[in-house]
């Protein structure tokens, strides 16, 4: 019988990626929107998430009415596919006016930048009819700690978040933390930081965070504990699920590719704290394996979405009376068992 479940799945265009790596060009050619947003359909996704260039492309060079204009022919087109934006998210990292930061640059002109960016940002998604702003602080540390104050730092990015409360007051700020690349180290790495942000802002209600499974294993945590955290304050309202092969480079790896348990972790915090009830969706993170070939494009996502639903199911019929029997007399060696055969099945 076919699992029931309330959970609702996305993807961003850059998911679709076309295999260029630091040290080689891409190997897949590149797809215009229209086909990712087809594929997007077609594999029975619900909603595409946005960097605000990806909904307005050339974003810096235009005027408001264009981006109006270009905002609401692209709403048209997601209401006529039956998709909805989840997110819009400025990319601050790109332009060479955030090449040494955006929120925390040490130079003012580039502050001011990042900032009326972020409004611009904010306006596509109210176009496109989302309330969420997702914020990935890229560039937001250093490469060497001499080079700004931490103190400072986090002083421009609550009066920078304030900026942008005040600028919208019915847009919510989740808050994408990643303790490095491109940085060495980032001001806001882990769930933690993120939320002790949110509280000194004028209006810690609207700001809360995204887990991305990678990152929170980049930060040397669980991801399961960020998720039970995050929702302890009921500020969980993204999640970009993934996997991760210890500290290296961001991956961006299938979800449960590298470790099962990790993944099952998951999605037991999630469908312990009803993640999804409110209208949340699970957003997939992922990119393909370099080798991949165009006609297995879409493999990556549709693969962690089938894995995310299938430990679904494993949480489900996880035999928790036993586990907590198990727990009560301290027996977790037969604990670690029953976890590791439920996961090997029959
Ligand atoms: C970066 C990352 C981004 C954000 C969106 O590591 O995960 O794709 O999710 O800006
Ligand atoms: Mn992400």
């Amino acid at each position: 019988m076919a699992l029931k479940h309330h959970y609702k799945f996305c993807f961003g265009p850059w998911n679709l990626s076309e295999g260029q790596d630091p040290y080689g060009p891409p190997v897949r050619p590149p797809q215009a929107f229209d086909w990712k947003l087809e594929q997007l359909k077609k594999h029975g996704f619900d909603a595409m998430m946005f960097h605000d260039d990806d909904a307005v492309p050339e974003l810096d060079t235009k005027t408001e009415p264009q981006i109006r204009k270009e905002a609401k022919a692209l709403k048209r087109r997601l209401d006529d596919a039956g998709i909805w934006p989840e997110i819009v998210a400025p990319r601050l990292w790109f332009s060479p006016m955030t090449i040494d930061g955006a929120y925390t640059s040490n130079d003012p002109k580039c502050r001011k930048y990042a900032i009326e960016r972020s409004f611009k940002c904010i306006d596509i998604a109210r176009h496109l009819g989302t309330d969420l702003i997702v914020l990935w602080l890229a560039r937001e540390g250093t490469y060497l700690r001499e080079a700004k104050s931490g103190r400072r730092s986090t002083e421009l990015l609550v009066e920078a978040l304030d900026r942008m409360l005040a600028y919208d007051k019915t847009v919510r700020f989740a808050i994408e933390p990643k303790p490095n690349e491109p940085m060495d180290h980032a001001y806001v790495p882990t769930i933690g930081h993120a939320l002790a942000l949110a509280q000194l802002t004028s209006q810690p209600r609207r700001v809360g965070c995204l887990i991305e499974s990678a990152h929170a294993i980049l930060a040397g945590l669980d991801p399961a504990d960020e998720i039970d955290f995050a929702c302890a304050f009921g500020k969980l309202w993204s999640i970009h699920l993934n996997d991760q092969n210890g500290l290296k480079f961001d991956q961006d790896k299938p979800f449960g590719s590298n470790n099962l348990r990790v993944a099952f972790n998951q999605v037991c915090a999630l469908e312990r704290n009803g993640y999804g009830k409110q209208g949340e969706y699970v957003a997939l993170d992922v990119h393909p394996f370099r080798t991949t070939r165009v006609e297995h494009w879409m493999a990556h996502l549709v693969n962690s979405r089938r894995t995310f639903l299938r430990l679904v199911e494993k949480a489900r019929a996880f035999d928790k009376a036993k586990a907590r029997q198990l727990v009560a007399n301290r027996d977790y060696q037969a604990l670690d068992q029953l976890v590791l055969e439920h996961l090997m099945g029959r």
